[in-house]
């Protein structure tokens, strides 16, 4: 007798109608099989899926060029089809679940025929963890397959703890056509299961990652009173030893990887990475928040990571591990076969030949980039060198701050500490943040992006709202919340802070604050740092420029307030009262 996972993947081989079937066990000679497959058999366009890097300096590394219309979300294509169009809310796009499902199952019949089908056991999260899930993705990809392996923990022991249980969640991909007129990323959150075709690219197709691990989790989470983020955990030590640990939500591209990597410049202080993308977080015995990562690796934005940025992370690509390390889209120095993306001119001088992200030869006198802005690469997070102790910890890090950071040149400050949980719930879901390459949209302009959400949280916007209201009210002593902005710029349009290992300098504050070592200064829009506690030692920022960080813009907060009304409207009366509050008092605050 078949089991239920036999019998789901029997059914999707009838609808694909795959060459053959093969049952992947999370081996690391899998993966090099699969590795060979992709630089021999698999290809993508007119050239080979995956093409060996200098095994030297990058050990067990690819360079993989996707589709050149593939690469990055299409947030358009991505649909959340929950039974009824308001419980997905103004947030998602939405179509009634059966006529998706017919749309669907017309592209995916016989979308395998003449390939291989890959079936993918994994868990997110520790297998033994309590918080962890048992998944099954079905791909016709050995890029997807490859980069699952690194992302998540993949293992046949996980069909045996499905057993012949049909509580497992369900993802069925295929990279159809590769083409964007017939592309979804489609979610069924009542039966646990994404289908997507059309795109081979990252959070389109590892089904793990956004697709589970955010939209779906996340309404799991709203039913059973915890949260799924799109979040860092990271620990930050301090010189006596003490260990605080955070979590941070900031938008696609706007500083996760980096803050969850950083090697901080004021010396005595380390920093301890746990994720970098996403975190479930759930109530301990002791009713506190507790984080867990429910990823494996790391899928990172490339550009601007270099030694002089992120050193930590140059050093977990280079690490000599088992697992393989993927570069997807990055341009490629032909002469030392080594991947290259803007930011690396930081390190060493420019290579004077260069191949662009398509393969092509890069004309220097073209003002283009020659990797793609939305190049990343897969790594595993047991390369990291500042992996935390507590990685392997299947009940995860207690939390005594929450970071929410955006990319704004104006209103938000450098830091704010919120009044109170309700205050910090208003701030993150009027976040906005200029939008980057991480999605296929137009890049630069500021758009609503709640708690760093508005792409991934899997049903109504305002119910979510209102969930984080109700967790903070379970709790006698929440985390303190926190907005962080490192994105402001002078008159010319430079970034006035200095960023990434100096960030440490505001953590620092935040811990004092977590700690009540300092005090802080009451402003209508949140409690700030005195200035003499932000410590600056060493760094050629002047006063002024400090002001800069810290200056509340009246009229652009006036139109900041507008710009919320508005966003609140699209939720009409289900929007929670807490925050129309929240909305009336920052007004009164602002005016006074
Ligand atoms: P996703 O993987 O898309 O979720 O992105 P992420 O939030 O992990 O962003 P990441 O850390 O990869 O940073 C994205 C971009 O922001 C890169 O180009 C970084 O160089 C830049 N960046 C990150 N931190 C800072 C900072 O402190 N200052 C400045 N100016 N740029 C930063
Ligand atoms: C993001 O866009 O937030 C990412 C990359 O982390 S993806 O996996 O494509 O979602
Ligand atoms: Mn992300």
């Amino acid at each position: 007798m078949s089991t239920e996972v036999e019998k789901w993947v029997e059914e999707q081989a009838k609808l694909v109608k795959p060459d053959k079937i093969y049952w992947c066990n999370g081996t690391n000679e899998e993966a090099r099989e699969l590795l060979k497959i992709g630089m021999t058999k698999e290809k993508i366009g007119n050239h080979y899926t995956f093409y060996e890097l200098n095994q030297k300096e990058y050990p067990n590394s690819y360079l993989h060029r996707s589709h050149p219309s593939d690469v990055a979300r299409v947030e358009h294509l991505t649909f959340v089809n929950q039974p009824t169009k308001e419980m997905a809310g103004p947030n998602n796009n939405w179509m009634d679940p059966e006529e998706a499902k017919s749309m669907l199952y017309k592209l995916f019949d016989g979308a395998m025929k003449g390939r291989t089908m890959y079936v993918l056991p994994y868990t997110m999260g520790l297998p033994d963890s309590p918080y962890s899930k048992n998944c099954i993705q079905i791909t016709d990809s050995v890029y997807v397959a490859v980069s699952m392996k690194i992302m998540t923990r993949m293992s046949t022991e996980v069909i045996k703890k499905i057993g012949n249980s049909t509580d497992f969640v369900k993802g069925l991909h295929s990279v159809g056509e590769l083409s964007p007129e017939k592309r979804y990323i489609m979610h069924f959150p009542q039966e646990s299961l994404v289908m997507s075709i059309g795109s081979g690219y990252g959070g389109n197709a590892l089904l793990g990652k956004k697709c589970f691990s955010l939209r779906i989790a996340s309404q799991l989470a709203y039913k059973e009173n915890w949260l799924a983020e799109h979040m860092i955990v990271a620990g930050i030590e301090e010189p006596d030893g003490k260990i605080t640990y955070i979590t941070g939500a900031f938008p696609s591209a706007c500083g996760k990887t980096n803050l969850a990597m950083m090697s901080p410049s004021i010396k005595g202080y380390k920093l301890w990475t746990l994720g970098d993308d996403i975190a479930w977080i759930n109530f301990g015995p002791d009713k506190k928040l507790y984080a867990i990562n429910p990823e494996a690796g790391f899928f990172g934005v490339a550009p601007d990571t270099c030694y002089k940025t992120n050193p930590n992370m140059m050093d977990t690509l280079k690490a000599d591990k088992f697992l393989p390390t993927l570069y997807t889209n990055t341009a490629l120095d032909p002469k030392t076969n080594t991947p290259w993306w803007e930011g690396m001119e930081r390190d060493n001088p420019r290579p004077k030949r260069l191949l662009d992200w398509q393969g092509n030869e890069f004309d220097f006198a073209d003002n283009k980039k020659a990797a793609h802005p939305n190049s990343r690469f897969t790594v595993s997070i047991y390369n990291a060198p500042t992996l935390s102790k507590e990685v392997d910890n299947p009940q995860g890090v207690p939390i005594s701050a929450i970071l929410f950071g955006s990319r704004r040149s104006r209103t938000i400050p450098l830091v704010l500490e919120s009044f109170d949980w309700n205050h910090g719930v208003f701030c993150a879901a009027t976040m906005g943040s200029e939008t980057t390459a991480a999605a296929a949209h137009k890049v630069g302009v500021i758009r609503r992006d709640p708690f760093a959400m508005l792409p991934f949280c899997g049903y109504n916007m305002a119910d979510y709202f209102k969930h984080w209201i109700n967790i903070g009210s379970q709790m006698p002593n929440p985390p303190k919340i926190f907005m962080v902005n490192w994105f402001r710029v002078d008159e010319n349009g430079k970034f006035i802070w200095p960023g990434f290992r100096e960030n440490i300098r505001v953590m620092k504050w935040i811990i004092d604050r977590v700690h009540g070592r300092v005090k802080a200064k009451e402003t209508p829009i949140g409690f700030e740092p005195y200035i003499e506690d932000l410590d600056c030692s060493g760094l050629s920022i002047t006063d002024i420029e400090k002001e800069r960080l810290f200056k509340i813009d009246t009229q652009a907060w006036e139109h900041e307030l507008e710009e919320i009304k508005a966003f609140f409207n699209k939720f009409g009366d289900k929007l929670p009262q807490e925050l129309w509050k929240q909305y009336d008092s920052l007004k009164s605050r602002l005016k006074k």
